[in-house]
């Protein structure tokens, strides 16, 4: 580790690195120096992302687009340069290394606290949305082919069904007859991007709420954190995923099914945040769309993590055996009961819209 973080310009002498963070992804550390100057160090995901020159310099110019509207150091993500002024280093294995700024006091959250927490993320990433809404979206390169396109993320699950390589598909029955029945929604907003009625957004597509950095002394937005997934996308799939995340009444995980919905109040909140920030910059079609991409994200999210449970876990990390199986059993739980709620969830779009 020493020898990689000597390849970085720091401002201070390194004194600790330790295993940082959620992620499900990459490799992230806190780097603490001697100065008052903090770094996060990441070992990116080469097999999630195995384009990485044109990752980090979607991140380069994404990041420089917004130092122009915002030039304060805490709210936006600050690459550190090698000290051959890269932006990333290569090691003798071929894993590829970054650095950002540590941004100083502030709070990255797994659960809301309390509605207003994920109105604030709301904002961050309504914000996000709303400060991009101008970049040349067709300049990003798509860092990861179809992310978001939830029919060709069923016909991954349905090919890790046949294949069976780590001979689970016997333990799942239920769920595999669960996501199969809810393939009908898969298309609905793929179509509509097709027909051209949907406009392409430069968008994070990993709107998850610890993927936002709020202030800690006020708790409210700083930073939007994560860019490795920025691309052109649906506006409705990042709404959706935050509400996969944040409106949740049970963790991600959660073993006792019984706690598991989508919270209307939460749902609420976010709605209200985002769009404060964006909602000028939406069409009708895309503010209607917002509980659909809602459902669609759940369901999406769930079969990718049913899809890594059938492949072996090779995708997500997993702190336990059996952790994406029951991160699926959550999603599809949540689905059902989006299902019966889009009608409320319409009706508070409209509300606030
Ligand atoms: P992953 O793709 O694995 O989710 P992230 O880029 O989201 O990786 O980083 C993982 C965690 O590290 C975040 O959820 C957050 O807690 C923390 N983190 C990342 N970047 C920063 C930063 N610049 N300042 C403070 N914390 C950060
Ligand atoms: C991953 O990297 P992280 O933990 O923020 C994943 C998202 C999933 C999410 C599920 C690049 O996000 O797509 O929605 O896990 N990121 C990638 O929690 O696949
Ligand atoms: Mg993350």
């Amino acid at each position: 580790m020493k020898s990689v973080i000597a390849q970085f310009q720091l401002k201070g002498a390194p004194i600790s690195c330790d295993r940082y963070g959620n992620g499900h992804i990459n490799e992230t550390y806190l780097l603490r120096t001697d100065a008052p100057h903090d770094y996060i160090l990441q070992k990116v995901n080469r097999h999630v992302f195995p384009d990485i020159p044109s990752l980090m310099r979607n991140i380069e110019r994404v990041t420089a687009y917004l130092w122009q509207q915002t030039p304060d150091p805490r709210r936006v993500l600050t690459l550190v340069p090698t000290l051959d002024s890269g932006m990333y280093y290569t090691d003798p294995d071929g894993e590829i290394w970054r650095v950002y700024e540590f941004v100083t006091d502030s709070l990255c959250l797994d659960r809301p606290e309390n509605e207003r927490d994920l109105q604030q993320s709301g904002l961050a990433f309504g914000t996000f949305q709303n400060q991009l809404a101008a970049f040349p979206v067709q300049t990003l390169t798509e860092i990861i082919p179809h992310f978001h396109d939830t029919p060709a993320r069923y016909e991954q699950l349905k090919e890790a069904i046949r294949l069976d390589r780590a001979g689970r598909v016997k333990e799942a029955g239920p769920e595999i007859e669960a996501y199969l029945a809810c393939e009908k929604y898969a298309g609905c907003l793929m179509d509509l991007l097709k027909k051209g009625e949907l406009p392409q957004r430069v968008t994070h597509n990993d709107t998850k709420l610890n993927n936002v950095l709020l202030d800690a002394a006020t708790r409210t937005p700083l930073c939007v954190i994560d860019l490795d997934t920025v691309m052109p996308g649906l506006a409705a799939n990042d709404f959706g995923d935050s509400i996969r995340f944040g409106a949740a009444t049970g963790r991600e995980d959660e073993q006792d099914l019984s706690k598991v919905g989508m919270s209307l109040p939460l749902f609420e909140a976010y709605a209200r945040g985002f769009l404060t920030a964006c909602g000028k910059r939406l069409t009708p079609l895309e503010k209607e769309t917002l509980p659909m991409g809602a459902l669609l994200m759940t369901l999406e999210c769930g079969s990718r993590f049913l899809t890594d449970y059938f492949n072996g876990d090779v995708y997500f990390h997993n702190a336990r055996p059996g952790q994406n199986l029951q991160r699926a059993r959550t999603h599809i739980r949540m689905v059902r009961d989006m299902e019966e709620k889009l009608g409320q969830m319409q009706k508070i779009i409209e509300a606030i819209a």
